[in-house]
């Protein structure tokens, strides 16, 4: 039987109208009324069986075996997952009080909440539901949650049969596109450490098992796709030995029946910066460390040019020897292996591959080149190279020529009065240079190898396609920079679109639609994006101005917030130098403006551009020459998403800069940080609303990363800050699904209507199907009918079922017709 079949009951030259109605007369009603069904057949086919009663009453039992059949392997598969071994089991651990969806709990208030997913926590129950939104606590330990087992009982289940899971997600995400025929985002948010990454793993295999790819290299090629991005967009932080340093949305492209057919990555701001600096106790991207272990092991340090003994500055960290700690752990070198397995299968040449080590090592010895101070005669402080064979190595792994090099690093160009004139670079001036390079490299790689991944696995059919949202986590560090402020604003965007989408949204509907129902309070964070993107007088506006003018310091800067910003989520703290504070929707955080304008500038000397545009080296010139532009910008959602950004109307009406990708731009000087920022931060909201959106809310249960410890103040200050106990509310006592009346009857009807009846379209026949399917607490608006979050689930299931049974039904009277 095959699954989401074309209903053929609306194929009347196939079927008789008698038998159609028969077909829905006895399916409509459930497996309780099954005996009926022969007396059903009876009436109707009366006429066309004389003689053969005997036969098809035997085909009949077989039928009502198996439908009977059905009812009991779905029985039977409830019970193992309640009777199975392990802590994991509703049976024994859940008592009478414990709720799988908080909404659905008698008191509501925070203390019960916190409580319940404590509970649950002890028992190794790590995911509750909180009407259709699931929270997932980090259990910080290997559970046994995802067994294959799991992952076959969470096909196309009923969600109130299963314990709640990420696989459950999954398959709602999945069903609903199929049936709806419409794309899909699964949105997953948390502080740094909460488990976004391993809940986005959880999906894509999830999703790759439900899209039956047929093609097994597919699959393997799409599970490989995360690990490989992530081995050069994660490193160890404080916080998250495998931290996300990227925004990260990956799109499964199924076919319309449902097929997985290829994925696309799109990557937000990754965190460049930490290929040359890192705070205490960090490291840098995993690859440098992987590729590090993974050549010694191959004896290929030295073609190289990397070093054995002596760690490069980029890998410096107090904590860490290069000997034994990089090369020689067998940790990175098992990592090694599998990204470069990853990349074969993925379809990179080895040509590319050689490519990508000879980058990742020219990085490596740029960092380690050294520069002094000569006095010269007209400047006092000109820059001179101290170690020129490192420099040498580095220019031949770039495949550069090395003088031209230590021009590009030592001296620069100025045009003034249509005359170049060359001048020297101080000490300073000529780090900053060789940083730039550094950075600018990586990050150009990072893209190309993101780049490279979708035209490789790109389909050109137009299909749908199911979304998954995993960046950066919140983060509130003891000092926090420019890539803190990035992150943490980009989280107050997404939080921004959840509290539109589960709060905003919902309540004017009930307006519009004279609805009644309980307005519930929640914590609106639009002051905080105004505060950060408005146009002039935004943060990141003001930080864009003041980095056009080449005297302003980050002093200026912070003056210069200091006197425009108008909120009481700003303020100066005294006593910190370069500080500010903003009070965000996830708690207060205390910035240090120090080398914000640097990192805004994010300047690249065109000297180091066009050097590199003569590499011999195929990858390095495509790095410099090709602006890599991001496919799929969906801009021509740009009216429907502007009030949603919060954007103010300056901003509204520049519809060049909505045409316009900044990346595209020739000029490389001109294009800030801030605004490239600006733009991936609507790239991806165009892609997040374009779908129905599902949401993941990890909660990280301490801070210790320890399994069994529930920090119920932590948790609690998650739960207020991400607005759970208000989403509880508003599921209990709010309708979270609208469909207007027409399209409610157009995918609905078939549980009440014949195949070749056409019931008006009015509100009358939304009410006559919701009344017939026994629906409780659905309300019909002035063009919607209004229906409570699990109402939806119910539906679609009744649909499947239908559907399903009629062609059960139809091949067996075929059968026996034939
Ligand atoms: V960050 O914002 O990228 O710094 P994430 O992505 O929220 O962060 P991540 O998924 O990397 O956090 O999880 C952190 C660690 O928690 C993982 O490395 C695992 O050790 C642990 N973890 C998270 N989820 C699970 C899980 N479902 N089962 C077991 C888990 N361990
Ligand atoms: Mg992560």
């Amino acid at each position: 039987i095959p699954r989401n079949p074309p209903p053929t009951l609306h194929q009347p030259e196939l079927w008789s109208n008698d038998f159609n109605d028969f077909i829905c007369k006895c399916l409509i009603k459930d497996f309780e009324l099954r005996p009926n069904v022969f007396e059903l057949l009876q009436h109707v086919f009366i006429k066309q069986i004389v003689g053969r009663e005997k036969t098809l009453q035997k085909q009949l039992m077989e039928l009502i075996d198996l439908n009977q059949q059905m009812g009991v392997i779905e029985k039977t598969r409830h019970e193992r997952i309640h009777t199975k071994k392990g802590s994991y089991m509703k049976s024994q651990s859940q008592t009478c009080d414990d709720v799988e969806d908080l909404a659905t709990l008698e008191v509501l208030d925070e203390n019960t909440i916190t409580e319940q997913l404590q509970r649950r926590y002890a028992t190794e129950q790590i995911y509750t539901y909180v009407g259709d939104i699931l929270i997932a606590v980090n259990p910080f330990q290997k559970t046994e949650l995802y067994t294959p087992e799991h992952s076959k009982i969470y096909v196309g289940a009923k969600r109130t049969s299963n314990p709640p899971h990420i696989y459950a997600v999954a398959d709602i995400a999945y069903q609903s596109m199929v049936s709806h025929n419409t794309d899909q985002c699964i949105v997953i948010s948390g502080e740094s450490g909460a488990g976004k990454t391993e809940s986005a793993h959880l999906l894509v295999q999830q999703l790759t098992v439900l899209g039956k790819a047929n093609n097994q290299t597919l699959q393997e090629k799409i599970l490989l796709v995360n690990s490989l991005v992530e081995a050069f967009g994660n490193a160890c932080t404080v916080i998250n030995d495998n931290s996300s340093r990227f925004g990260k949305y990956l799109e499964m492209k199924f076919t319309c029946g449902g097929t997985v057919v290829g994925a696309q990555i799109s990557d937000y701001l990754l965190e460049k910066s930490r290929v040359i600096h890192r705070a205490v106790g960090e490291r840098n991207f995993h690859i440098f460390y992987y590729i590090y272990a993974g050549l010694a092991e191959r004896k290929k340090l030295g073609h190289y040019k990397l070093s054995d003994s002596k760690t490069p500055k980029y890998l410096h960290n107090e904590n860490v020897k290069l000997v034994p700690d990089i090369v020689g752990n067998a940790f990175y070198k098992e990592q090694f292996e599998t990204v470069e397995q990853c990349f074969k299968v993925i379809g990179f040449t080895l040509e590319e591959l050689g490519s990508v080590y000879s980058t990742l090592a020219g990085i490596l010895n740029a960092g380690d080149v050294e520069f002094t101070s000569v006095a010269s005669e007209h400047q006092t402080d000109k820059s001179n190279i101290s170690n020129m064979a490192v420099l040498e190595s580095a220019a031949s792994l770039l495949c550069i020529r090395a003088d031209e090099l230590q021009e590009a690093l030592t001296s620069h160009c100025v045009v003034t009065r249509g005359e170049t004139i060359v001048r020297s670079n101080t000490v300073e001036k000529a780090i900053e240079v060789r940083d730039a390079m550094s950075k600018a490299l990586y990050g150009r790689l990072f893209s190309w190898i993101v780049n490279r991944i979708n035209s490789l696995l790109k389909l050109d059919n137009k299909g749908l396609n199911i979304g998954i949202l995993d960046i950066f986590g919140f983060e509130n560090f003891k000092r926090n920079s420019f890539e803190q402020l990035c992150i943490n604003i980009a989280n107050e965007q997404i939080q921004f679109y959840f509290n539109q989408h589960i709060f905003a949204w919902e309540q004017d509907e009930y307006l519009n639609e004279d609805v009644d129902a309980r307005v519930i309070e929640y914590e609106d964070n639009r002051p905080l994006l105004d505060l950060f993107l408005q146009k002039p007088m935004g943060m990141l506006a003001l930080l864009d101005e003041e980095s056009r003018f080449p005297q302003a310091t980050d002093q200026t800067l912070v003056e210069k917030f200091e006197d425009n910003l108008k909120s009481k989520n700003f303020w100066r703290p005294k006593r910190v130098d370069l500080g500010f504070g903003i009070h965000h929707y996830a708690g207060k955080v205390i910035y240090n403006a120090s080398g914000f304008l640097a990192k805004n500038r994010d300047a690249l000397p065109a000297d180091i551009v066009l050097l590199l545009r003569s590499s011999e080296n195929e990858l390095i010139r495509k790095l410099v020459t090709h602006p890599l532009t991001k496919t799929g910008l969906l801009f021509t959602l740009y009216k429907y998403l502007t009030p949603l950004v919060g954007l103010p109307s300056g901003h509204q009406t520049s519809t060049g800069d909505a045409t316009h990708h900044p990346r595209e731009t020739t000029n490389m000087k001109t294009q800030t940080v801030a605004s490239y920022f600006r733009y991936s931060l609507m790239d991806l909201l165009s892609k997040m609303v374009a779908g129905q959106p599902h949401f993941v809310r990890c909660i990280k249960p301490n801070n210790d990363r320890q399994a069994h410890k529930f920090d119920r103040e932590k948790v609690l200050i998650q739960l207020r800050y991400t607005g759970i106990l208000e989403t509880a509310k508003i599921r209990r006592q709010g309708y979270s699904h609208r469909i207007l009346f027409n399209n409610f009857i157009e995918r609905y009807s078939i549980l009440a209507f014949r195949a070749n009846e056409e019931p008006p379209m009015n509100p009358e026949t939304c009410a006559v199907i919701l009344e017939k399917v026994k629906l409780e607490n659905w309300v019909l608006g002035k063009t919607k009918v209004f229906l409570k979050y699990y109402h939806a689930e119910q539906l679609n299931l009744m649909v499947r079922q239908t559907t399903d049974r009629i062609v059960l039904v139809q091949a067996y009277v075929r059968g026996w017709l034939a």
